[in-house]
């Protein structure tokens, strides 16, 4: 480690005095200027993590869903996961500490983690198209290379796709090739093949018993469930999701897809390119769109049949400003709060009052506000449970500016 060099670029890149960021659900998001040093700092962790695991790891430059002046980082993992909980804290350590601090908590790091400082360590980096988004990756490349990392720049591109690139880079180019151009012609090549095969006549809709698990809101969590099965399929009602098959699983239909037998042999062969279609490195919008076009081709179903499937119960949800998200605490899966004292309670009083109704609030993982969602039988219902609910929250949590207002 050039402590030296180290010094001097971190100075180009000062943390602002006394300002504390969290490592949250999807890395660190604040407004764009408060993040240069976080930048960097994350590219100095990302070589450490990169020689640590002698993998490539991902630096991916985005505030996703947050207003356009926000921005965030986050870490991604050699498979393409995000960053294991134990270097989370590692990241909110290093982006806080002091810039006198900065060197010290680094070693440390290096040393708790066992780190081999003589590791070749690369590290792919990828932006979104916010204004602030170049700018701020360069201040990544600064950190990467301070610390001696080699790195490639992607550029614009989507954070599945960059957990993409690292799961491929890390397999040797088995799951694809780690360029934009592998990335389309992996997903295009399976959707053709899939939509080209003939549809299994007479399926009809079977009632599956499987078993259904809740974890704590955001993809990290969900994943890692979904990896305990043969078989997991995750989602969130924001959209976020995929499926995830085992190893043995992938095997088992591999040696189906060369039997003889064959119906069995094009059913094997409909799951081995639904697998290709799928990102299992994480949740992908393009990715789940061509799974359902092509789920939906093969079953000569439109999508407005496809939506029919399903109706959502009258829901909604809102916001609350407090002065400090963390007094909430959760437990079960965030739908239960044990803090503030009363709290739940008073949420358990209110979704008494309503029919088919349920209520649940958490800190937001990736913005400063509480987060309250309501269900009930009637939009209406649903309407006035969410507005009393947050009250709640104003009134027992410590809630800033103005009151919550009903009507939406
Ligand atoms: C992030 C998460 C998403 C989660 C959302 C919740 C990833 C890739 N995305 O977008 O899974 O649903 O945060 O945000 O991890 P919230 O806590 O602000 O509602």
């Amino acid at each position: 480690m050039d402590l030296g060099a180290i010094t001097k670029y971190s100075a180009l890149h000062a943390k602002p005095n006394g300002l504390i960021l969290q490592y949250g659900t999807a890395g660190f998001r604040t407004k764009a200027e408060h993040l240069d040093h976080v930048m960097f700092r994350m590219g100095l962790l990302a070589v450490l993590r990169s020689k640590q695991t002698k993998s490539t790891i991902g630096v991916m430059v985005t505030a996703s869903h947050n207003p356009e002046e926000d921005n965030g980082v986050k870490l991604v993992d050699p498979l393409g996961e995000m960053l294991a909980p134990s270097w989370e804290e590692h990241a909110t350590c290093l982006a806080n500490a002091e810039e006198q601090d900065m060197q010290r908590v680094l070693i440390d790091i290096s040393e708790k983690e066992a780190v081999n400082l003589q590791q070749d360590a690369f590290v792919v980096i990828g932006r979104d198209t916010r204004p602030s988004s170049e700018k701020l990756s360069q201040s990544v490349i600064d950190g990467v290379t301070v610390l001696g990392g080699q790195f490639h720049d992607y550029g614009l591109l989507t954070t599945p796709q960059l957990h993409y690139m690292v799961y491929c880079r890390n397999t040797g180019g088995r799951y694809g090739k780690a360029t934009i151009e592998g990335y389309y012609q992996k997903l295009s090549k399976a959707f053709v093949e899939l939509t080209k095969q003939a549809s299994c006549s007479g399926d009809e809709y079977r009632s599956l018993k499987v078993p259904v698990y809740c974890t704590k809101t955001g993809v990290k969590h969900l994943h890692h469930k979904a990896q305990e099965f043969d078989i997991g399929v995750y989602f969130e009602a924001n959209g976020h999701g995929t499926a995830l098959f085992s190893t043995a699983v992938e095997m088992k239909i591999k040696q189906s897809a060369e039997q003889l037998e064959d119906k069995k042999r094009k059913a094997a062969k409909m799951l081995e390119n639904i697998i290709d279609l799928f990102n299992q490195a994480a949740g992908d919008a393009i990715s789940d769109m061509l799974v359902i076009e092509a789920i939906l081709a093969l079953k000569g179903l439109t999508v407005q049949q496809w939506d029919a499937l399903y109706t959502d119960l009258p829901n909604r949800q809102l916001k609350v400003q407090v002065a400090d998200r963390r007094v909430i605490s959760t437990t079960d899966a965030e739908r239960q709060a044990v803090t503030p004292p009363g709290l739940q309670e008073a949420i358990n009083d209110l979704v008494k009052k309503y029919k088919l109704s349920r209520a649940f609030v958490r800190p937001s993982g990736t913005e400063d506000v509480v987060r309250v969602y309501a269900e009930a039988d009637s939009q209406e219902s649903a309407d006035h449970l969410a507005h009393e609910v947050s009250l709640a929250v104003f009134q027992l949590a410590g809630g800033i500016g103005e009151r919550p207002q009903p009507g939406f």
